[in-house]
C-alpha cells in the first residue's frame, strides 16, 4: 500500500491547470446572465511576512464554491490580485533605502507562489497590482471624474496628524485607546492639526449609502456598522434670538424638538463664529482662556461621556422662542463645531451631558417629558427616554413622537425653525503626505487655480526620490523632487504650475479593483462596458469583517459615482458579502493570567498541561496567533508536510465559515488521514458490479448534502457527509465504479488535486473541472420506512408508517396520541406501554 503521494499529485495538477489554462474565462455570450457568476476575494496586501492561515480560509471557501458552480453549469469569474500601495513597504524603504517597488514586487512574487500552491482556480490572466502604473492610471482617471463632478475639494481643516508616520490619517484610520487617539497602523499617537487637504465629498452620498444597504445580502452586523458610521439623525434646526439683539439668532440642531420648553440655557462650540461677538467685556478673559485650552483637544476627548464637563459663560442671553424665557449662553468643548450647527439648546432634564453640566454650573433644570410609568418622579438624573410631554404649553399631554412632529410643524409655521437631518459621516480626507501611493493628477497655478492633468497624459507616474522620508513640513517626499513638481499648467497657456505633491490613501486602489479584473489589459478605458455588463455586480464577496467601514464604504461610494456618470451598470458593487471568521490559536495560561509560549508547555494527560520548566499546571485558552506566543501557523510548512488538499479541507472542516475557530494541528492530521483513507480505498480493484444498496443510499445522500451545503457555504457539514460515505465504502471489498466515480466528482471542489488524480485513474483524460456535478435520486436519499403496529391490550388497532430507527422515546407518545388508540384508552388508566422499535407499541390499560 503506497502512502498518499500528495506532493507529486499536487505539483502535477497545478502544472497541468496552468498549462491548459483550465480556469481562464471569457465572456461567452451564449451563457445567460443567471448562469454567470462573479466570485470575489478581498485581495491581499502583500506584506513581507507572506501568507498567513487567515488568507487561505476565505480563498478556499470561494474556490470550493467556484469549482462547484463550474460543475453546475456556470460561467465563473474568479480573479486575484494585490493591494500593493501602502505604508509598510514605504516604512521599510525609509529604514533601508530600498525602493518600495522592489520590496513590494518581491512580496507579490512570494504571495503569488504561495497562493498557487493551494491550487485555487483563479484566472491568473487577470491578475492586477494597484501599484502598477497601468493600473493606477485608472485610479487617477476616476479621481479626475470625482474632481470634475465637484466631489473633490481642497480645505484647510483640523485633521488627524501622526508625527511618527509623518502623515495625515482619515477618521477611519484612527482608533481610541486608553492612552488617547492612536493610528490604526502601528498604534502611534495622533494629534489634531489644521492642514491643507484634499477631501472627497462622501457626505453627498450619505443618504444613498444608507438606503442602499437595505437591499444587500450582507451580514446584519456589517450593515449596522455602516449605518452607525453614517449616523443619520432626524430633528429640527431652531433659531434662538439674542436677548439684546433679536436681529441676530443662534441656530441650533436638536433631535428632540419636543423638549424645547425645557431648554434652560444654550451652549456654543468654542469655535462658533458668534462667540466673539456676543461675549461681554467682563467675560472675555475667561472665554478666551477656555477657547485656547479647547483647541488642544481632539473631538474624541471632547465628546467622551465620562469626562467631567467644563465650560465658560459668555455673559450673553438668548430668548427661548417657545416661551420667551431669557436663557444664558455658555460655551463648552462637548459641543463640536463640525456637527449640526455647532450650537445646542441645552435640556438638562432630558440629556445626560446637559444634566451634568447644569449641576456643575448651577443652571436651571425643567422637566418637560414625564415617564408614563411614574409621571411624578423627581429627576435625580436625566430622563432620556420618550414619554409624555409636560410643562410644554399646548403640546403638554402628547406622547414624544406626536409632540416632536407637531412642534416641528409649529416651528415651520412660525418661521423659527425647520425639519433637519444630520449625518455623523464626514468627508473623506483623501491626501497623504507619503511617497508610496498614487500621485494626485492636479497642477496648481501661481495664482492658486487648480487644473487637472489631461486624461490622455495619464498615468502621472511616481518620480524617483532621494529619500522616502516625509519632508517634515507636513509635505510629502515628492515636494523635494523639484523637476517633477515644476511643470506647465495643463491648459496650454504656457503658465508655470506646481504639481500636487500629496498622494492618495491606501484605500484608493481597492475602491475599484473588482472592475479592472473584468478587463485588465484595456488601454483605452478602465474596463469595457460590455464586460462590465456581462459580469457585474459581484455575486459573492468574501473577506474579513475588519473592512466593515473602510474599504466597503469607500468602494460603495466610488461605485455610486461611477454609476452616476454612466460608466457602470449598477448602483451597488457587491450584492452578497460573507465574512469569514478569524482563525485563532491555542495558548496556555498560568494561574495569574499570564500566557506561556506554546513550546514551553507539555501535555501530561489528555487535556492536562504543565509549564515544562516549573511543572505547574497551565490552562489551555484561545488566543490570537502571535509571534511571542509561538503559536503562529505557517501555511508553507503545512502544505509541505500534509499537502494543499489537507490544508484546504482542514480549514473548511474547523467549523462554520463565518465563525472564529482555533487551529489544531491534531485536527489537521485527522483530515490528512481522511484523505489518506480515500487514497487507500482507491487502490482496491475497480468493479463494474453494482454497489450494495446501503452504499448507493449513502452515495445519494452525500451527493444531495454536499451539493446543498456547498451552495450554502456550509462546508464543514459537507465534509462530514463525505466522511460518512468513505466509512460505508470501506465496508465493500472492491471499488464499485458506480459509486466511486460520482464520489470523486463530489470531492473535487474540496480536494481538487486528489480528485483529479482519482478521476484520471478511472480512465478519464480530461480535467473534471467542468464535468457536471452528479445528480441524486430523491427516493434513495430518504430514510427507510417501516410499519409500526399499534396495539391496545394486545389487539391490533392501527398501523403507521415511520422512519426506520425512530427511537423508543418518540414511539410511545406517538402511539398514545393516535386517534384509534385513544378510542380504546380514554377514560381508562394506562398501566404499561411495551415498545419494540421498528415493530410495535402495545398499550396496556385497565
Ligand atoms: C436638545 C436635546 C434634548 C437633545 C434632549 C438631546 C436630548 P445625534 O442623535 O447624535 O444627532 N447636539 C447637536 N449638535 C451638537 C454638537 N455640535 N455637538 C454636540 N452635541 C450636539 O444627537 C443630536 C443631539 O446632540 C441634539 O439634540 C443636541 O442635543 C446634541 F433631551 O438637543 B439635543
Amino acid at each position: 500500500m503506497s502512502k498518499y503521494p500528495f506532493h507529486d499529485i499536487e505539483r502535477k495538477w497545478q502544472a497541468r491547470w496552468e498549462r491548459e489554462q483550465t480556469f481562464a474565462v471569457s465572456e461567452d455570450p451564449s451563457v445567460p446572465k443567471a448562469k454567470r457568476k462573479y466570485v470575489l476575494d478581498m485581495f491581499p496586501y502583500p506584506s513581507g511576512a507572506g501568507l498567513h492561515v487567515g488568507h487561505p480560509e476565505g480563498y478556499t471557501a470561494t474556490d470550493i464554491y467556484c469549482r462547484y458552480l463550474r460543475m453546475t453549469g456556470h460561467q465563473v469569474l474568479h480573479p486575484m490580485g494585490f493591494d500593493s500601495f501602502g505604508l509598510p513597504a514605504e516604512n521599510y524603504a525609509i529604514k533601508t533605502g530600498t525602493h518600495p517597488k522592489i520590496t513590494t514586487e518581491q512580496n507579490i512574487n512570494k504571495f503569488r507562489e504561495q497562493i498557487k500552491r493551494l491550487g485555487f482556480s483563479y484566472d491568473w490572466n487577470r491578475e492586477i497590482s494597484t501599484h502598477s502604473s497601468d493600473y493606477y492610471k485608472w485610479t487617477q482617471w476616476i479621481f479626475l471624474q470625482l474632481y470634475k463632478k465637484g466631489l473633490a475639494y481642497v480645505a484647510e481643516i483640523p485633521v488627524w496628524y501622526c508625527e511618527a508616520l509623518g502623515t495625515v490619517l482619515a477618521n477611519e484610520e484612527v482608533i481610541q485607546s486608553p492612552e488617547g487617539p492612536r493610528s490604526e497602523i502601528g498604534g502611534h499617537p495622533v494629534v489634531r492639526k489644521p492642514l491643507r487637504q484634499w477631501m472627497l465629498k462622501i457626505t453627498e452620498y450619505a443618504e444613498r449609502l444608507l438606503s442602499g444597504l437595505d437591499d444587500l445580502d450582507w451580514p446584519e452586523s456589517i450593515k449596522a456598522m455602516q449605518r452607525n458610521w453614517i449616523g443619520k439623525s432626524e430633528g429640527a434646526n431652531v433659531r434662538f434670538p439674542l436677548a439684546d439683539n433679536p436681529e441676530t439668532g443662534i441656530e441650533i440642531y436638536t433631535t428632540r424638538p419636543d423638549t424645547l420648553f425645557g431648554a434652560t440655557y444654550m451652549v456654543l462650540a468654542p469655535e462658533h463664529p458668534l462667540v466673539q461677538e456676543i461675549t461681554t467685556p467682563e467675560q472675555k478673559k475667561e472665554i478666551d482662556g477656555y477657547i485656547q485650552r479647547a483647541a488642544l483637544k481632539s473631538d474624541l476627548e471632547r465628546t467622551e461621556l465620562s469626562k467631567e464637563k467644563t465650560g465658560a459663560f459668555t455673559g450673553a442671553y438668548a430668548i427661548n422662542p417657545v416661551n420667551e424665557a431669557r436663557i444664558p449662553i455658555w460655551i463648552s468643548d462637548y459641543i463640536l463645531i463640525s456637527y449640526g450647527t455647532g450650537a445646542i439648546m441645552a435640556v438638562p432634564a432630558h440629556d445626560e451631558r446637559d444634566f451634568e453640566f447644569a449641576q456643575r454650573f448651577n443652571l436651571e433644570i425643567i422637566k418637560v417629558v414625564a415617564d408614563p410609568q411614574d409621571p411624578d418622579a423627581a429627576l435625580v438624573e436625566a430622563f432620556t427616554d420618550t414619554g409624555i410631554s409636560v410643562n410644554s404649553g399646548q403640546f403638554s399631554g402628547k406622547p414624544t413622537e406626536t409632540a416632536k412632529e407637531e412642534i416641528i410643524q409649529w416651528l415651520e409655521q412660525e418661521k423659527i425653525g425647520s425639519r433637519a437631518v444630520n449625518y455623523k459621516l464626514r468627508d473623506w480626507i483623501f491626501s497623504r503626505q507619503r511617497y508610496w501611493g498614487e500621485p494626485i493628477p492636479l497642477v496648481i497655478g501661481e495664482d492658486g487655480d487648480i487644473q487637472p492633468v489631461a486624461e490622455e497624459n495619464l498615468p502621472l507616474t511616481l518620480p524617483e526620490v532621494q529619500s522616502y522620508k516625509p519632508a517634515g513640513t507636513g509635505e510629502s517626499p515628492l515636494a523635494t523632487v523639484t523637476d517633477w513638481v515644476q511643470t506647465m499648467m495643463p491648459d496650454g497657456s504656457g503658465r508655470p504650475g506646481k504639481r500636487e505633491t500629496n498622494t492618495m490613501p491606501q484605500w484608493a486602489g481597492s475602491c475599484w479593483y473588482y472592475l479592472r479584473y473584468l478587463d485588465p489589459n484595456n488601454q483605452d478605458v478602465f474596463a469595457a462596458r460590455d464586460k462590465i455588463d456581462y459580469w457585474m455586480p459581484v455575486d459573492l464577496y468574501v473577506g474579513g469583517a475588519e473592512h466593515a467601514v473602510l474599504h466597503l464604504l469607500y468602494a460603495r461610494f466610488w461605485h455610486k459615482v461611477l454609476f452616476d456618470i454612466g460608466v457602470v451598470n449598477t448602483d451597488e458593487p457587491f450584492m452578497r458579502l460573507v465574512n469569514q471568521g478569524m482563525i485563532t490559536s491555542y495558548a496556555f495560561q498560568r494561574g495569574d493570567g499570564t500566557l506561556v509560549p506554546t513550546d514551553e508547555v507539555s501535555e501530561t494527560s489528555p487535556d492536562q498541561w504543565i509549564e515544562t520548566a516549573t511543572g505547574k499546571p497551565v490552562e489551555r485558552v484561545i488566543a490570537k496567533m502571535s509571534k511571542s506566543l509561538k503559536n503562529v501557523i505557517n501555511p508553507d510548512e503545512i502544505i509541505e508536510q500534509y499537502g494543499a488538499d489537507s490544508m484546504r479541507l482542514y480549514e473548511m472542516f474547523m467549523g462554520p465559515l463565518r465563525q472564529s475557530k482555533p487551529w489544531s494541528t491534531q485536527g489537521l492530521i485527522g483530515i490528512h488521514r481522511f484523505l489518506d483513507r480515500i487514497w487507500r480505498l482507491s487502490e482496491r480493484p475497480v468493479t463494474h458490479e453494482p454497489s450494495p444498496a446501503e452504499l448507493q443510499k449513502v452515495l445519494h445522500k452525500t451527493i444531495k448534502k454536499v451539493g446543498e451545503d456547498t451552495a450554502n457555504l456550509d462546508f464543514n457539514t459537507a465534509i462530514s457527509q463525505m466522511m460518512i460515505f468513505i466509512n460505508e465504502a470501506f465496508k465493500t471489498e472492491s471499488l464499485h465504479r458506480d459509486a466511486w466515480e460520482p464520489f470523486v466528482l463530489v470531492l473535487a471542489p474540496y480536494a481538487p488535486h486528489l480528485a483529479e488524480e482519482l478521476w484520471e485513474r478511472l480512465g478519464h483524460t480530461e480535467s473534471l473541472a467542468y464535468h457536471p456535478f452528479p445528480e441524486y435520486q430523491e427516493e434513495l436519499t430518504k430514510d427507510d420506512q417501516v410499519t409500526l403496529v399499534l396495539q391496545v391490550n394486545g389487539k391490533v388497532r392501527s398501523k403507521v408508517e415511520i422512519a426506520a430507527g425512530t427511537p423508543k422515546e418518540e414511539l410511545e407518545p406517538l402511539a398514545l396520541a393516535h386517534e384509534r388508540v385513544q378510542e380504546y384508552t380514554t377514560g381508562k388508566t394506562v398501566v404499561k406501554v411495551i415498545t419494540v422499535p421498528d415493530k410495535l407499541v402495545n398499550v396496556v390499560v385497565r
